[in-house]
């Protein structure tokens, strides 16, 4: 039985990396025609390429910066000459920057986040919101993040703005039923992509000791969780799904072993 995802337009944000990257190649591999957006357009550029070799039936690409209106504009124009119609938009683009508490924060990290994670997601929704209300049956998923539903040290302006995320998602799911239109979220626990080394300023040393002992959730693990979401009948919303490493029972009990053991 063909994919219910073939052909369908599948807008994502934030595919140059992580789980956007990984979305990009699993919603391919359902032969679904994607449209591609983050800063790093070259980075796009080889991930349309692999998504394209898993079957993706097109596979598009262009520069989008959630943090710019006029950016946003300028991709939602670009995406209305190839389709008049989106049928899944993935909200995915985000991250977190700094950890550090609250009384030595940086106001630029607490801006960066509070723009991308959460101005970035409305802006995102309400332009391509006309490409989807006249085209019954479409997904809205938004990545969230354990963060908006748990707070920690250090994270709070991740987890406020991961939290704003979680209430948006919910707000739109209620303004737009009986419109055809389903809404979501995604939220992982840690999961390996390049999230930790956006966090800590490129301090790779840093970054890959939070994944240390632990088997993480993948990018490709969250991808699948999207595609499998995307891809219920119509009649069919999953609202929320929480998402974590077994390795992870809760934000602060994470079961660590010596990191040669570090198998499945
Ligand atoms: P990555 O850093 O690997 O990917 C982040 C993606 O977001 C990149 O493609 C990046 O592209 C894009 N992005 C960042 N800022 C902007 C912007 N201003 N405009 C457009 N694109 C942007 O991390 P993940 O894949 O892990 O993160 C994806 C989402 O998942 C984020 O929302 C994150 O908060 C969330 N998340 C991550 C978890 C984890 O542990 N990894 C767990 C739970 C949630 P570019 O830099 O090229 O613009
Ligand atoms: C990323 C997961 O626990 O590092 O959203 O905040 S965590």
């Amino acid at each position: 039985m063909p994919s219910r995802l073939a052909n369908q337009w599948v807008l994502i944000t934030g595919a140059s990396s992580g789980f956007g990257a990984a979305a990009a190649v699993a919603f391919g591999a359902e032969g679904a025609r994607l449209l591609l957006g983050a800063r790093r357009v070259e980075r796009l550029a080889n991930v349309a390429a692999e998504a394209k070799r898993a079957g993706a039936t097109a596979a598009e690409f262009h520069a989008l910066d959630v943090a710019s209106t006029e950016s946003v504009e300028t991709f939602v124009q670009w995406v209305r000459t190839l389709t008049p119609r989106v049928d899944v938009l993935i909200n995915n683009a985000g991250g977190a920057h700094g950890l550090e508490p609250v009384a030595e924060g940086h106001e630029a990290d607490w801006r960066a986040m509070m723009e991308i994670n959460v101005l970035g997601l409305l802006r995102m929704t309400r332009a391509v919101l006309p490409l989807m209300v006249a085209h019954p049956g479409g997904t809205i998923l938004n990545i969230g993040s354990i963060a908006g539903r748990v707070a920690y040290e250090g994270g709070a302006a991740y987890c406020a703005s991961k939290a704003g995320e979680l209430q948006i998602t919910r707000a739109l799911r209620l303004e737009l039923c009986g419109t055809g239109l389903r809404v979501g979220t995604i939220d992982p626990g840690f999961a390996e992509t390049e999230f930790s080394l956006v966090r800590f300023k490129g301090d790779a040393a840093r970054a890959s000791k939070v994944y240390e002992g632990v088997n993480p959730l993948t990018a490709g693990d969250v991808a699948e969780a999207m595609v499998w979401a995307a891809s219920r009948p119509p009649h069919v919303c999953i609202d929320e799904m929480l998402i974590k490493a077994t390795d992870q029972a809760a934000i602060h009990k994470v079961h660590r072993r010596p990191t040669a053991a570090k198998s499945k």
